[in-house]
């Protein structure tokens, strides 16, 4: 009998494992690094039009939370030839206050700034920006129109639905993603 449920669990794992590689974690066109998909693309906007630009395909304007996270969009920045983009952090409720998330109070998850950073030039820097040079931070006006959009998402698109995926260490692992969009173990 408990081999028989044994064999049925193996069954289920195995038909996951096949789907989930078969599909692939992110949607066409996203670039897959870690848990994340990230999307870009040649036009340049406001701080508010990127946003509005990655709610509209189902992400959010990059933030970035590691030092890792922050290696891979350099290099994906120098890539594409793409001097700043845009991070999802501002502090134009209250200055000094960076706000990333939707749902949070405050904080930012990393601090990267370039030197002399962040310097509220003539009291309106209030969106942040990452600059390809040398992957650092700075505090920038939120209507310049020179900065790239990257929008970001989970890996597992659909919100609110919990799914099943696997790794080497556990075999079945359960995701949800939390009301801020992050995906949570
Ligand atoms: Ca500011
Ligand atoms: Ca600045």
């Amino acid at each position: 009998m408990a081999g028989k449920v044994y064999f049925r669990i193996l069954h289920v794992a195995v038909f996951i494992l096949f789907v989930v590689g078969v599909s692939g974690l992110c949607t066409q066109h996203w670039f897959e690094h870690g848990t994340r998909c990230y999307k870009t693309d040649n036009i340049t906007r406001t701080w508010n039009d990127g946003a509005a630009y990655c709610d509209g395909l189902g992400g959010e304007l990059l933030v970035i939370e590691t030092l890792e996270e922050n290696e891979f969009i350099h290099g994906l920045l120098k890539n594409q030839s793409k001097e700043w983009a845009w991070l999802g952090c501002s502090d134009i409720s209250t200055e000094g206050q960076w706000v990333c998330y939707k749902d949070a109070a405050s904080g930012l998850p990393l601090k990267n700034w370039a030197t002399d950073q962040p310097n509220n030039a003539h009291g309106t820097d209030h969106c942040l920006a990452i600059h390809s040079k040398d992957g650092k931070w700075s505090d920038s006006n939120c209507d310049v129109q020179f900065v790239y959009t990257v929008c970001e998402t989970t890996s597992v698109q659909r919100k609110g639905e919990v799914v099943t995926a696997s790794s080497s260490a556990t075999p079945i692992s359960c995701y949800t993603l939390g009301s801020d969009g992050r995906l949570r173990v």
